[in-house]
């Protein structure tokens, strides 16, 4: 067996958390022979309900699960870690806008930044779920300049995955018969599900999604603001916000990462831009990836942007724009 993962997760006392630790620890995300040390952040004032999640993870009696660590202090938290999922921030409450969000959690994401640039692996990778991911990554990376930009990503699988069921659901077929289903730009209602190289597998073959659906004003109306507005209609329904489908859409994001996209597949991850489709280089954007077995990877190249696509990727990046400027004055100020 290979040596233990060191595996942070800040947020632990929370809701996607309390579904994420235990499939990382169960072997679900770095594979059954890898052993992970888990070591679980959240602030003083849920230090019983972390101790409470310790003592849960301890009586699944895992195999792979080597050590438990709780902690309320950041320092220790990023110490040597391999794996950082930096879920904890304050969630989104029913009818609270983004921007509302953003002051608040940049900070946390401006000390977690330097944190990881003092204490974390040289080749930790880092993925952002707290709210607004791509911009608290984009601070996260700006305040780690120790860390290559690569290793910083946040989650847009959420949303792809959204994306996928819905069109699964719409052809009445298997989720795993969907793929390449493109998420662009901002985790944000903002964000641009695209369907225009997805393909379905049906007992015909392999087709394009938008020839199987043949609607394309469902796609280009339904099918879009379904998927971005996906979040607020769970919160309407839940109070809550999205946790066990967030949850499980780390580990996928993860997975990929470590493990690699399967061949002729690609999936979308919040990465910082090289400035490939005239995003502007530095923004945390979400692009569509194919990842090598050694967790490197490509954006995709080459796919033909239409007028519609590219009218929504620019309002997706104007809004990014926007946020960015936010919080880099909210940090500076
Ligand atoms: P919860 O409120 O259940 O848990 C958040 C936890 O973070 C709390 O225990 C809190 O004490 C802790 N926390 C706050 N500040 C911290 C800090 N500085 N260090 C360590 N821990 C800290 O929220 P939950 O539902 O788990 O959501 C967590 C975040 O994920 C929210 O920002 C939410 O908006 C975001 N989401 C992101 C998604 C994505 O796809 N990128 C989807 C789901 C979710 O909306």
């Amino acid at each position: 067996m290979s040596e233990p993962l060191k595996v942070l997760v800040t947020g632990a006392a929370g809701q996607i958390a309390y579904s994420l630790v235990i499939s990382i620890a169960k072997g679900d995300v770095f594979g059954p022979d890898q052993p992970v040390h888990l070591v679980l952040l959240d602030i003083p004032m849920m230090k019983a309900v972390l101790d409470g999640v310790v003592m849960e993870l301890m009586d699944c009696a895992l195999p792979l699960l080597t050590e438990i660590t709780a902690l309320v202090e950041e320092a220790p938290a990023f110490k040597d870690i391999d794996v950082a999922c930096l879920v904890g921030a304050m969630p989104r409450k029913e009818g609270m806008e983004r921007k509302d969000l953003l002051a608040a959690n940049v900070k946390i994401f401006k000390s977690q930044g330097k944190s990881l640039d003092t204490y974390a692996k040289k080749t930790v990778k880092v993925v952002v779920v707290g709210n607004p991911a791509n911009t608290n990554a984009f601070i996260a990376k700006k305040y780690a300049p120790s860390i290559p930009a690569e290793n910083f990503s946040c989650l847009t699988r959420l949303d792809q995955n959204r994306g996928q069921a819905q069109i699964a659901s719409r052809l009445g077929v298997p989720n795993k018969n969907v793929s390449n289903v493109i998420i662009w730009g901002n985790h944000s209602s903002t964000q641009f599900p695209d369907v225009s190289q997805a393909k379905v597998t049906t007992s015909a073959g392999v087709k394009s999604v938008q020839k199987a659906v043949g609607d394309d004003d469902w796609l280009n109306n339904t099918f879009i603001t379904t998927v971005q507005k996906r979040g607020a209609a769970v919160i309407a329904a839940r109070k809550l916000s999205s946790a066990m489908s967030a949850a499980k859409a780390v580990c996928d994001h993860l997975r990929d990462w470590f493990m690699g996209t399967k061949e002729g597949t690609f999936t979308s991850m919040g990465i910082v831009s090289d400035g490939s489709y005239n995003i502007p280089a530095g923004l945390v954007y979400s692009f569509p990836l194919k990842i090598a077995k050694d967790g490197s990877y490509k954006i995709v190249q080459d796919i033909a942007i239409s007028d519609f696509a590219r009218q929504k990727m620019d309002a997706t990046k104007k809004e990014l724009e926007e946020e960015r400027d936010m919080a880099c004055s909210v940090c500076e100020g």
